[in-house]
């Protein structure tokens, strides 16, 4: 059979059909789509002894429908990331129990028991110790694993042309590298912050510095990425009292700048911290950046000597990383500025009483970080700027 779009009355016999659950009959499912661009259902049985997720890609951007036709494809490329993140960081994603090709559906753990970030922040709680730590691990040990430091040079070579994905890197050049830039349809924002969108219009420098950063994207195949780590694609909680963290979603993967993945957390943390500034509710916000840089940076120094290709040498890492971070800084900037001016916004600023002040101020930080990321040399420097 080829691909058929599933509704919520579809899942119990496509689990029975794709080998999942054959003695399971009383099987209750609900559909919790969420994000901009797939479904998601939720699958389990009364006594609650079976759960599962089923996600699937629509031939379209689930939020803008079929008027916006997107290829089903992408879920080839984010199970495609989940087999290599399984490699590395298993602890980091939900378990995949089985991709169908053909309907471009994953059958994965249910994570309902956890929270998305986004959410538990927005509702007032802090980070604690651990979420961001394991985030920059987590992007260490995917991108090093994937870069020329972890994989044979014909290895990787496969590993770029298997995980191109012009469309979805397309998504990402348009709405988050361009457009907000220039007059398009897709831009929207609030009245009161019309003045700054049309002078981010008119700012030569800030353009420039964009394309500079576009052009990265487009052409810096250093390791493969998430490719849309915001804090909507991280669940946290706890499981049988320790803390867990798991990054989903990465359909948006390809072999890229590794300081894209760094950079959207950095921006959706500021965005988040500005909205706890407004609340007058800020409580560990303003670690989060340097906290997920030196889980990164560490991981990747410990990963370092396990290099295969030992002419990269110890001075030449010091550089490499420094250019991560600048990077990084600058893609937070275009971020935060696509968040508030461009196509998708942002339910921390859009939920807030009042969103103006904080919106307004973040903006201007997006700003600072894109066209002033050579000389924002450490996490410090950040902070001086926010
Ligand atoms: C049309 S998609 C807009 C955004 O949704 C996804 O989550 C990505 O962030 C993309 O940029
Ligand atoms: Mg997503």
């Amino acid at each position: 059979m080829g691909y058929r779009i599933l509704e919520t009355d579809d899942i119990p016999a496509y689990l029975h059909e794709r080998g999942h659950w054959a003695d399971v009959t009383d099987i209750h499912v609900r559909e919790v789509s969420d994000g901009n661009m797939n479904r998601v259902f939720l699958a389990s049985n009364a006594d609650g002894s079976h759960s599962l997720a089923v996600k699937q890609a629509l031939p379209w951007v689930r939020v803008a429908g079929p008027s916006w036709p997107m290829s089903p494809e992408r879920a080839d490329a984010e199970a495609r990331a989940y087999e290599q993140v399984a490699k590395v960081a298993p602890d980091k994603i939900p378990v995949i129990h089985g991709y169908d090709a053909d309907n471009y559906a994953l059958v994965m753990e249910d994570m309902s028991d956890l929270e998305v970030l986004r959410t538990v922040l927005n509702e007032g709680a802090s980070y604690g110790p651990d979420a961001s730590a394991r985030i920059g691990e987590f992007v260490a040990q995917l991108t090093f694993a994937t870069s020329d430091f972890g994989m044979d040079s014909a290895d990787r070579k496969a590993l770029i042309a298997a995980s191109v994905s012009p469309e979805l890197c397309k998504i990402t050049e348009d709405v988050v590298l361009s457009e907000p830039y220039i007059e398009h349809e897709h831009n929207h924002w609030l009245p009161e912050l019309a003045d700054l969108a049309a002078s981010f219009r008119a700012d030569a420098r800030l353009r420039t510095e964009v394309a500079d950063l576009r052009y990265t994207f487009m052409t810096s195949a250093q390791a493969l990425l998430h490719g849309d780590l915001h804090t909507g694609s991280v669940m946290v909680g706890e499981r049988e009292g320790a803390p867990v963290v798991r990054v989903f979603d990465p359909e948006f993967s390809f072999v890229g700048p590794i300081g894209y993945d760094l950079g959207l957390y950095w921006a959706n943390v500021l965005v988040s911290e500005e909205r706890a500034r407004e609340l007058g509710a800020l409580t560990d916000h303003g670690d989060q950046l340097r906290l997920s840089w030196e889980a990164f940076e560490t991981e990747f120094r410990r990963l370092w000597p396990t290099r295969v290709d030992t002419f990269f040498d110890d001075a030449f890492v010091d550089r490499f990383l420094s250019r991560v971070w600048t990077d990084s800084v600058g893609y937070a900037g275009t971020e935060i500025v696509r968040r508030i001016i461009g196509f998708a916004h942002l339910t921390d600023l859009t939920t807030l009483p009042d969103p103006v002040p904080a919106s307004r101020r973040t903006l201007l930080l997006g700003r600072e970080l894109i066209v002033r990321r050579e000389e924002l040399t450490s996490p410090e420097h950040i902070r001086a700027l926010v």
